[in-house]
């Protein structure tokens, strides 16, 4: 856990610098006045570290995709094609208390509430599923949404959702109509990747697939106003497959606690952010 407090910016900005890390496509879009991003570290945000509150267990056979609290229990949305599930959660003990299973040739992606329903995306299939919060069971499917899936989140009276580019889409929550669409930067260069998504007072937090950290979105203007390093909590649960990358952020806006985990995660950790100090 204890990360020697010298190497703690560096890291950091190594962190958000690799969020930054040229693409083809981002250097297409990048500003022609623009600084080079390896001259210089992200500014204008603040950087969180966390401390562990609690850790639970968390079935390192879930490929979680989407998660979020909902009075008194977890609620889980899990990838893999013929593996995907939409779960209710004790946290606790990490047991599955009840699951309904993503149509099997469905790769599951995320999850959020609205109201008494569930709503659950799919990656690359243009389906979204809504499933009633009490039983799990599957109420209705729509079928042409013409992005991929990742991530999900309730915003307002709106969903959110993520592609896994730089876009984050405010949706209408009955139709799934993309009513605004938000371009994701950070020190003016568009920030990719964006999946797990959850929102806390009123800003947009997403993981960034692939990396240690997460970051929180004015949903606004799109900019990157927070970062939070998560990486010795990665180091902590020592995921051996490649693929079990930081991703599952929830909030219990009633106490105040904040959990995250990873795919495949024998974790779930509740954390406490702690701003570093200006430096
Ligand atoms: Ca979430």
């Amino acid at each position: 856990m204890i990360v020697p407090r010298f190497l703690r910016p560096g890291l950091v900005s190594f962190l958000l610098l690799a969020l930054l890390a040229p693409s083809p496509l981002s250097a297409q879009q990048a500003e022609p006045s623009a600084a080079p991003t390896h001259e210089r570290a992200p500014s204008n945000i603040a950087i969180y570290d966390v401390e562990v509150v609690a850790e639970y267990p968390h079935d390192p056979a879930a490929f979680t995709q989407g998660l979020l609290w909902h009075d008194g229990y977890l609620y889980e949305s899990t990838g893999q094609v013929g593996a995907s599930q939409v779960r209710r959660v004790d946290l606790e003990t990490g047991e599955v208390l009840r699951a309904s299973d993503i149509p099997a040739d469905q790769f599951g992606e995320g999850l959020a509430r609205v109201g008494e329903e569930l709503i659950s995306l799919t990656w690359q299939h243009g389906v979204i599923h809504r499933w009633a919060l009490d039983t799990l069971q599957l109420r209705e499917s729509h079928t042409d949404f013409p992005y991929e899936g990742w991530g999900l989140a309730t915003l307002h009276d709106n969903l959110v959702a993520s592609d896994g580019s730089q876009v984050l889409r405010i949706l209408d929550p009955e139709t799934y109509a993309v009513e605004r669409e938000i371009e994701v930067t950070l020190d003016g260069r568009p920030v990719f990747n964006l999946n797990e998504l959850e929102v806390i007072d009123g800003l947009v937090y997403a993981n960034v697939w692939f990396s240690d950290v997460i970051i929180g979105i004015d949903p606004d203007s799109g900019h990157v106003v927070q970062a939070i390093d998560l990486s010795p909590l990665v180091e902590r649960a020592a995921p051996s497959d490649r693929s079990a990358v930081l991703n599952g952020i929830a909030y219990d806006a009633q106490a105040d606690r904040l959990f995250v985990t990873g795919k495949l995660w024998p974790t779930l950790f509740e954390v406490r952010l702690v701003e570093r100090a200006a430096r």
